[in-house]
């Protein structure tokens, strides 16, 4: 299987997050993906799609936001990276403000995720990882495998958030529907297995019915992002109906999350994609440091079988797992579920 990755994915590393009322160390770290890959053997660089893919998906203001806010940051006097600490919260309205710290909160869902100097570029790269993989596919790979970091899952169209702050696979995924190419895809599904629900995914394309969004993840009663990914959750307008949620409670194990993603890619059998874009998150691991589920290294293959069975062109894009020692052999065994035999 194709594998894509830009060593300038490396250069964001924020030093602190805010968790349970104190700073700790930032959870989603460089050594993760130097980890995959060096569990996975080479790496291919991806082609430079540019900012029109981006752009896409991605509001222009917010784009620009990620790019120049940290300098803005920096000569406000403001210390450390940047990070919202005021909301706007939902159906306030819009004001056309300046200051950085208002800002801060305009484009930003929480307050895990700090924008640093570097973070614009190692999005990019991780952005074009991901359209480097879907280039592959669109071009008759059966599967291709993008390292995305920082992953994408949380960041909606104009707001960073969880980790993340362009969403890679909502790219990859209109990437696929307007590519030029004749074998450009009418209908994409994007199925989320990463352990937190993929807020900003579902949000992008919440009234798409050319996009089907399913997600398996911890219940958002008892885990983060809380407010997004409850069952009753399934799309509005002409997206009516192309959102599924299937909560998991903690502790589930591979029972559990199989019986949870045969009903998705059931479901997805029914929408019919000509291509389904993979949000992977080893995060559902036993031993995660943030997570409880209780999966198995060996049960990613299992899952990366049921769902190669299915027979979709498959982009598999990188999000959560923040077991270091462990993330290599997870993310190989998954890829090894896609291999033919
Ligand atoms: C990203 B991905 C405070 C708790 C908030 C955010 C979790 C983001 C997970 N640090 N944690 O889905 O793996
Ligand atoms: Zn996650």
């Amino acid at each position: 299987m194709r594998r894509f990755f830009d060593p300038r994915q490396l250069a964001h590393a924020p030093a602190k997050e805010l968790h349970n009322g104190g700073f700790v160390d930032y959870a989603e770290t460089p050594p993760r993906a130097e980890a995959i890959r060096a569990a996975i053997g080479a790496t291919e660089a991806p082609h430079d799609h540019g900012e029109a893919p981006i752009l896409a998906i991605h509001d222009a203001g917010y784009v620009d936001f990620l790019k120049n806010a940290p300098a803005r940051w920096a000569a406000a006097g403001r210390p450390g990276d940047v990070m919202g600490y005021i909301w706007p919260i939902v159906g306030r309205r819009p004001l056309k403000l300046d200051r950085i710290d208002a800002l801060a909160g305009r484009y930003s869902l929480d307050a895990s995720t700090p924008l640093t100097a570097d973070s614009w570029t190692s999005a990019y790269w991780s952005a074009q990882a991901v359209l480097s993989a879907t280039q592959a596919v669109l071009a008759g790979e059966r599967a291709a495998f993008a390292l995305c970091r920082p992953p994408g899952h949380h960041a909606g169209a104009d707001y960073l958030g969880g980790y993340c702050y362009l969403n890679t696979a909502a790219i990859a995924a209109q990437y696929a529907l307007t590519s030029a190419r004749e074998a450009g895809a009418k209908r994409v599904a994007i199925l989320d297995i990463d352990y937190h629900h993929g807020n900003g995914t579902q949000d992008i394309f919440w009234t798409r019915g050319d996009v089907f969004y399913a997600s398996l993840h911890a219940d958002p009663a008892t885990d983060y992002p809380f407010f997004w990914g409850h069952a009753d959750e399934t799309g509005e307008a002409e997206g009516a109906g192309t959102t599924l949620n299937l909560p998991l409670p903690q502790g589930a194990t591979l029972d559990a999350f199989r019986r949870a993603q045969a009903s998705a890619l059931a479901a997805i059998g029914r929408f019919a994609p000509d291509l389904l874009v993979l949000s992977f998150g080893a995060d559902t691991w036993e031993g995660d440091p943030i997570s409880h589920l209780k999966l198995t290294t060996a049960d990613y293959a299992v899952l990366a079988r049921d769902i190669a069975a299915c027979g979709w062109p498959t982009v598999i894009a990188m999000e959560g797992g923040y077991a270091i020692d462990a993330l290599g052999a997870n993310v190989a065994s998954l890829l090894a579920g896609f291999e033919p035999g």
